[in-house]
């Protein structure tokens, strides 16, 4: 019975070399775990080594892989689309595109172009039949993707988003309550913004329209009408934690050193808030439990101290620099590895002492009952010794880090053009 099985599965396999071009829902009838039952590990296909998996570190049993290479125009964040696949933005590239493995293989098949002309697309989403992109100054969306895998033309859903002056990321995410959140970072290193729309979450319904009770839901200031906290400098992802709570992450100022301000990354996100900046910061690195403390290159504003600012309750060395994240999803890593957040630090360029120059690597923050307990580096190995991150020997830098359905990780690079997967195969 295990022989026939298996010359059953092996002849699947080779009915399905060569079939590249096959619509995708004719192979998704197909079993989807053992048709590569030759290139196979507990269930999940992991392709030949590489230069990657020569090169990057993680933790014994996990293995790396390129998923897609070569791709132009600084790939930043990703999400899996209704249809399994995976969509990133290409960021400077002004693109949206989908990266199919429609064979399984643990390779993208190829660059599928969604949608294109956008000004500095970065955070995509789907919700509710559509695929939502943050862009510089504007949210738009299109309807799909249809069976034949298209999409609709983009339609506009607001443009009361800043303009993409200083950080121009715009990252946008649908919350448990059914609103749209989009995060922009501030126009400036360390100032007092004029326009309130900077270095804040913003809050929408779906169709771009300003929930009622918004903290500004009727103010005359049409910009401020959409704020939902703020004191967050560049809170470049954000999503909610297992116990329900919005958790953003926050890239901290320059120029007080290597060492200040901590870089905040699980920001307690709470409405009608100032999360600190830029007049305060939390201290200390790790699990913390204190006020936030005064950044004295600003004076405070009346009615304000740092005891009004909501703390982050884990950091990281100053100039880590945050950036997607997201919670592991079960399917693939151990129980022990899948439930925990998991951050891509960009690294720094801005630290000094070669003892601080801060990794570009994929930082596994372990959480107990929902809280983070303490962090460990889960993959490293981008830039070469004694190198910043950025410097031209760096091999590339984390982005985005997300998680397939079967429960494996993508992490984008927009240094390198590239886009992994890690797959526990032990
Ligand atoms: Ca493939
Ligand atoms: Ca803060
Ligand atoms: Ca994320």
């Amino acid at each position: 019975m295990i022989k026939k099985t298996i010359i059953f599965l092996f002849t699947l396999f080779l009915l399905s070399v060569g079939r590249a071009n096959i619509p995708a829902q004719a192979q998704q009838v197909l079993p989807d775990t053992t048709i590569f039952l030759p290139l196979v590990s507990k269930g999940i296909p992991l392709p030949p080594a590489d230069a990657a998996s020569q090169r990057i570190t993680v933790p014994e049993g996990f293995q790396i892989r390129i998923f897609a290479d070569n791709l132009g125009g600084k790939p930043r964040f990703m999400t899996i689309g209704p249809d399994g696949h995976l969509y990133i933005s290409l960021m400077s590239a002004g693109q949206v595109v989908r990266l199919p493995d429609r064979n399984q293989d643990g390779l993208a098949d190829g660059v599928e172009i969604i949608a294109s002309g956008i000004s500095l697309p970065h955070g995509i989403e789907f919700y509710d039949g559509y695929l939502y992109i943050a862009s510089g100054d504007r949210v738009q969306r299109m309807q799909g993707p249809n069976p034949n895998g298209n999409f609709s033309a983009l339609q506009l859903v607001t443009d009361n988003i800043p303009p993409p002056i200083g950080h121009s990321s715009r990252t946008i995410h649908f919350g448990p309550d059914g609103k749209m959140y989009v995060s922009a970072g501030s126009t400036c290193n360390i100032c007092v913004e004029t326009d309130p729309r900077p270095a804040t979450i913003m809050r929408f319904n779906p169709d771009g329209s300003i929930p009622a009770d918004n903290p500004f839901a009727n103010d005359p200031d049409a910009r401020k009408r959409p704020l939902y906290a703020w004191g967050l400098r560049n809170s470049v992802d954000f999503l909610w934690s297992p116990n329900g709570d919005l958790w953003a992450n926050h890239n901290g100022s320059d120029g007080l050193g290597d060492d200040l301000p901590p870089e905040e990354i699980v920001i307690p996100v709470q409405m009608n808030k100032s999360h600190g900046w830029p007049y305060c910061f939390t201290p200390g690195v790790g699990v913390v439990n204190a006020n936030e403390i005064r950044d004295t290159r600003l004076a405070l504003p009346s009615g304000f101290t740092c005891d009004d600012a909501i703390p982050a309750i884990f950091t990281a060395p100053a100039h880590s620099a945050p950036l997607g994240m997201e919670i592991a999803k079960p399917g693939n890593f151990p129980v022990e590895y899948n439930k925990d957040l998991y951050v891509a630090y960009h690294g720094s360029w801005n630290t000094n002492v070669i003892a601080n120059y801060r990794d570009c690597k994929v930082e596994r923050v372990i959480l107990e009952g929902g809280l983070p307990i303490g962090s460990e580096t889960f993959a490293t190995g981008w830039r070469e010794p004694n190198k910043k991150c950025g410097d031209v020997s760096t091999y590339g830098r984390p982005a985005d880090v997300i998680f397939g359905n079967s429960g494996e990780m993508f992490i984008s690079d927009d240094a390198g053009g590239r886009v992994y997967r890690v797959v526990y195969s032990k």
